[in-house]
């Protein structure tokens, strides 16, 4: 069964896959998953090797990239889904790549993609937090679908990945990454989420303490251009150093 999934999904573009009983699941930051789906018993992960356009010192490029790999990995998802249920007569749900997410008192996933991909053999813990493939190293994305199908877990005997170079600490601009095995998820998203929900909240504060005229100027400036703009985007990232400068893989 693994071997007719796996097929499927390699056929589809989908650059490597993982397979995770749910007992093999751990990330005690993370919602228990009979929360969401009481009977699933296996999580399938589906990696991604992300382009150059990680890379590009433009936002907008680095940004259409992703938006090309998020809407790629959500038809992909999709597809899964919908092919276990009507060739394997089973119950799948999917995980998306970042949102919907909880935005409560933590901000997480549903699932841990980087737990589920480590312990499903698809890579390591890098120094940064996140997770680097044996082949596409930090330049990989991840989504999983969960099933009530009996799936086993893919054997896998990695050693550490990461080759202790430091370079995703020294270049991440928000010094988000000083504290081996955290993020400083605060910092992190000055830097990497500008315009995002941080930036919104000041933004619509000031303004409703601001007088017409300065309202005015507010609503027409560049800052609640960009951060319009990343709204309707969802999430918009300006940074992408701590995969842009990984060494493995390349
Ligand atoms: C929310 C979120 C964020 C938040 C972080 C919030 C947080 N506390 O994790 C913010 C906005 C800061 C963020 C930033 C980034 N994110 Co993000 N994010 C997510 C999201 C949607 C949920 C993560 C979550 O649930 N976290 C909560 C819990 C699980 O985290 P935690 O228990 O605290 O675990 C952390 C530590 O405890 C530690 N840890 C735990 N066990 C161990 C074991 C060892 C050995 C080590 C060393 C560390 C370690 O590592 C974990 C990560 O920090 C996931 C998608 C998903 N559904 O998983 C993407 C995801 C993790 N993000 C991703 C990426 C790429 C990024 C960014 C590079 C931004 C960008 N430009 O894309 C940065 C990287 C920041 C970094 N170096 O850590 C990718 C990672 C891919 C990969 N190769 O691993 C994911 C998986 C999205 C995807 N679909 O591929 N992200
Ligand atoms: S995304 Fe940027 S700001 Fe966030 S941890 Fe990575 S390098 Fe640092
Ligand atoms: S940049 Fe270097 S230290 Fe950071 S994860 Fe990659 S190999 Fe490890």
């Amino acid at each position: 069964m693994e071997e007719t999934i796996r097929k499927y999904v390699l056929d589809l573009g989908v650059d490597d896959i993982g397979f995770l009983s749910v007992q093999d699941y751990k990330s005690p930051a993370s919602p228990a998953i009979d929360s969401i789906f009481p009977e699933a018993r296996s999580i399938i992960i589906l990696a991604y090797h992300e382009l150059a356009t990680c890379e590009s010192p433009s936002p907008i490029t680095a940004m259409n990239g992703r938006m090309d790999l998020m809407e790629f990995s959500r038809s992909c998802n999709y597809k899964l889904a919908r092919f276990l249920t009507k060739d394997f007569c089973a119950k799948a749900m999917t995980v998306p790549f970042s949102y919907p997410m909880d935005l409560g008192n933590s901000i997480a996933g549903q699932l841990s993609l980087r737990h589920a991909a480590v312990s499903a053999g698809l890579g390591t813990f890098g120094r940064h937090n996140i997770v680097v493939h044996p082949q596409f190293g930090t330049r990989v994305c991840f989504t999983a679908v969960l099933t009530d199908l009996e799936l086993k877990t893919t054997n896998s005997t990695l050693e550490d990945i990461c080759v202790n170079c430091n370079q995703c600490v020294t270049n991440c601009p928000a010094n988000a990454l000083d504290q081996p095995g955290q993020t400083d998820v605060l910092r992190c998203l000055q830097k990497s989420q500008p315009y995002g929900i941080v930036a919104s909240a000041g933004f619509w504060v000031k303004f409703v303490n601001s007088s017409a005229d300065e309202q005015n100027v507010m609503l027409r400036s560049e800052f609640y251009a960009k951060m319009y703009q990343s709204q309707f985007i969802g999430f918009q990232y300006y940074c992408f150093n701590c995969m842009k400068t990984c060494p493995v893989g390349r």
